[in-house]
């Protein structure tokens, strides 16, 4: 029976888990709890025992943060699927999944223990080159292996079976980064000095034009699992690397969106920077991101032995030539992709309901003005993407 936990009735129900219990170690009065909730939609404890330590997230019956927008509990169920279907691929890269309890809806993993969110780290002036490169291969090894051409057709049709279901999530996908930043919607709010630019989202024919293109792109384009809102707070990351977390807005769609929602919140670090050197230093992040993920994703392409339903002539790899066209198109397709979701993110973390906290702690006037920059750059690469991919990444389109 679902009811929300506190510390006291989560102790309890990891007392009765004795895979989790022998985790911890000791007594279940030895364990520290301590709540964690930091995102948007659900309740998160760190559990920590005399011999090990665990994380648990459960669903709330509504947004954690606005009690009166309710929601289905059903979340957690698709991200501890996301976790199950991804692991194999990337299993140094997300933390390890340990429990899931489907009346509770209650997810356990690994703790990632003296981690903090990529938007910290970026905060704190941490190198992002390091950690760009290493979500470029996370995205290629997650999207290539549950796409159509990393495996037999019978993979994508079980993936896109259970996670089009998702579609409680999706649905804020769809209003909060879609559709609301371009008309006036109340749960839209923005600083004053972006009102501007705020109208011309609401009636700029080429923006509106790109923006149904976008939508078309989101709902047609069924290429592989997506982690569905990967953004630098979707990131964990120590001197060792980054692991990814909190897959519940998963389903099928374009490659390019993971990857837009991954250079965007770069984009927004950048301009919310201190000084020049460091906007550059995150900047350049961006074009690091994306060839890593073009490599990776090339690499899988030519390399990966699993069965697939390639046509046989490619199979054999022997037309180097024909081999490399066929990625040139698919790259340029999820180059051009990646800056219009990017795009649309960067607008709706500035002019829509669920902001970044990149600008947070800057004066008022310091923040109108770079938030205006950042949204003047989003405006021009939406307005034509044709030439967005240039402009987004101005050293290497797709240079395979
Ligand atoms: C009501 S949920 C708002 C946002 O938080 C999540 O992290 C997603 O980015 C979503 O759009
Ligand atoms: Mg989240």
């Amino acid at each position: 029976q679902y009811h929300p936990l506190n510390p006291d009735s989560l102790r309890q129900v990891l007392s009765d888990l004795p895979s989790l219990a022998i985790r911890l170690g000791g007594a279940p009065s030895d364990w520290n709890i301590r709540e964690v909730s930091d995102g948007n939609l659900n309740s998160v404890w760190l559990v920590h025992g005399p011999s090990g330590s665990l994380c648990a997230k459960q669903s709330l019956p509504h947004v954690r943060v606005d009690p009166s927008w309710k929601m289905p509990l059903d979340r957690t169920t698709f991200e501890a699927g996301w976790l199950q279907a991804v692991a194999p691929l990337v299993p140094d890269m997300v933390p390890e999944f340990l429990h899931f309890d489907p009346q509770l809806f209650l997810l356990v993993t690994a703790c990632l223990d003296d981690h903090v969110t990529f938007t910290e780290a970026l905060a704190k002036g941490m190198d992002p080159a390091p950690v760009a490169s290493q979500i470029g291969r996370f995205v290629a090894q997650t999207t290539f292996h549950t796409s159509w051409r990393g495996g037999p057709f019978e993979n994508m049709a079980r993936l896109e079976g259970f996670f089009s279901g998702n579609t409680t999530l999706t649905r804020i996908t769809v209003d909060l980064v879609l559709t609301d930043p371009y008309h006036d919607h109340p749960r839209n709010h923005y600083h004053p000095a972006l009102k501007p630019l705020v109208n011309q989202l609401h009636i700029d024919p080429a923006i509106h034009r790109s923006v149904c293109h976008m939508q078309s792109q989101f709902f047609t384009a069924r290429e592989a699992l997506l982690h569905g809102d990967l953004h630098s707070g979707s990131v964990m990351v120590d001197r060792n690397g980054a692991s990814v977390i909190d897959g519940e807005f998963s389903c099928i769609g374009p490659i390019g969106f993971d990857c837009g929602m991954f250079v965007a919140s770069l984009i927004l670090a950048s301009f919310a920077a201190p000084t020049e050197a460091r906007r550059n230093q995150i900047r350049q992040a961006a074009p690091i991101f994306h060839q890593s993920f073009l490599k990776a994703y090339c690499d899988e392409w030519l390399h990966s032995d699993a069965k697939t339903d390639l046509a046989p002539a490619f199979l054999t790899r022997d037309d180097a030539a024909e081999i490399q066209r066929q990625q040139q198109e698919e790259c340029d397709r999820i180059t051009t992709d990646t800056a219009g979701f990017a795009a649309m993110e960067i607008i709706r973390r500035l002019t829509g309901y669920a902001h970044t906290s990149h600008f947070d702690n800057l004066p008022e006037t310091e923040k109108g003005q770079k938030q205006y920059q950042a949204l003047s750059f989003a405006i021009q690469l939406l307005s034509d993407l044709k030439t967005a991919p240039e402009n987004l990444f101005p050293h290497g389109k797709t240079a395979l």
